[in-house]
């Protein structure tokens, strides 16, 4: 209002002078140029306004959560490797994501929200699901693990740059950074969301607490992290190696907007996450309890999965098992 005053009443009125003429000219072009400007942020916020391509059903997302795990079979079996229980663990959540809550863009890919697989170990359940929405060709899953393969190990920016926010592998990397893109959006006055997948023993890692001191001071409501509530680690259960419960207690303290789902069950993981989207001011924290293996009975539940991969035999048994799911 002042400004508004000062360009029209008060700047007119100087140019009497000569002086005051170039005054004028030089504050009305500053004026006009803000003008435009915010013309220009509008219509650039209204060009990135996204949808999830897909924003599929539950029960098709369920359907694609078979298929992807189908091919976590086959892919592990097929390469000898693989974290087999953790990809099993995560691919509802996955699914969830990639087929209805992420917004982007096929053809170009473009991203309005961000991903960050922080346990990177489970890089096969992702690629499955990647091929699942066509973004990474089928075919290409039989060169996993494959020296010049662009599926390595754990994800590799630098090989799939469109689709890998971050390189990751060393547990406890995600969410900081998950953080600081969560705060460029905010600075640069974008409305993205970031989402960041760990494991529950990867909160083991003091940085994770770090991050969550900063997320809830810069109260990033953009932020949203799920916890793949496993209860198991690399080698046992999480609560024998150190015990991270109550998980909900530590994040609620840490001023972080807490719900807890079923992991497992894209129905409520799904209606959880959209209820926490118009919860402004602070990060939110999603504990999503599934099972490790989950899918095939003789995985589910065992330590010795994290990283097994099914034997030709155990493969023809976990695809029966898939088919009557
Ligand atoms: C910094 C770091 N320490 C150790 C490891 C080795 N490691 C790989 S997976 C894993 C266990 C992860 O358990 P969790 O986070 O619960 O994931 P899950 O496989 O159960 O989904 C460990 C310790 C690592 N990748 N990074
Ligand atoms: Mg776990």
């Amino acid at each position: 209002m002042i400004s508004t005053v000062a360009y029209h009443v008060v700047i007119p009125f100087l140019t009497v002078t000569k002086k005051g003429q170039l005054f004028f000219l030089f504050f009305y072009i500053d004026y006009l140029e803000k003008i435009i400007n915010s013309i220009l942020k509008a219509i650039e916020s209204e060009s990135v306004a996204m949808r999830n391509p897909f924003a599929l059903s539950f029960e098709d997302i369920r359907f694609r959560a078979l298929n992807i795990r189908r091919n976590i079979c086959r892919m592990n079996c097929r390469a000898k490797g693989g974290h087999t229980g953790a990809d099993m663990s995560e691919t509802d959540i996955l699914a969830s994501l990639y087929f209805n809550l992420l917004r982007y863009e096929i053809n170009p890919i473009r991203w309005q929200d961000r991903f960050i697989l922080s346990k990177g170990h489970g890089v096969g359940g992702w690629y499955c699901c990647l091929v699942e929405a066509g973004l990474i060709p089928e075919a290409e899953l039989e060169t996993y693990l494959k020296d010049d393969s662009r599926l390595a190990g754990h994800p590799i920016r630098q090989k799939l740059p469109e689709l890998v926010t971050v390189s990751t592998g060393a547990l406890g990397h995600g969410l900081p950074i998950g953080v600081g893109l969560a705060l460029a959006e905010k600075k640069q006055k974008r409305d993205g969301r970031v989402f960041v997948l760990t494991g529950d023993g990867e909160m083991d890692e003091g940085s994770n607490w770090e991050a969550a001191l900063s997320g809830a001071q810069f109260q990033l409501d953009n932020l949203y992290l799920i916890i793949d509530k496993n209860r198991l680690q690399l080698g046992d259960f999480t609560k024998n190696i150190i015990n991270l419960d109550p998980l909900d207690e530590k994040w609620r303290s840490f001023g972080w907007e807490v719900a807890v789902t079923n992991g497992n069950d894209p129905k409520l993981l799904i209606e959880t996450i959209e209820s926490l989207f118009e919860m402004k001011g602070k990060p939110k924290v999603i504990l999503a309890n599934t099972i490790k293996g989950r899918g095939v009975s003789f995985m589910e539940n065992k330590p010795a999965w994290h990283h097994k991969y099914p034997s030709p035999e155990e493969l023809e048994q976990a695809l029966k098992e898939l088919d009557h799911v």
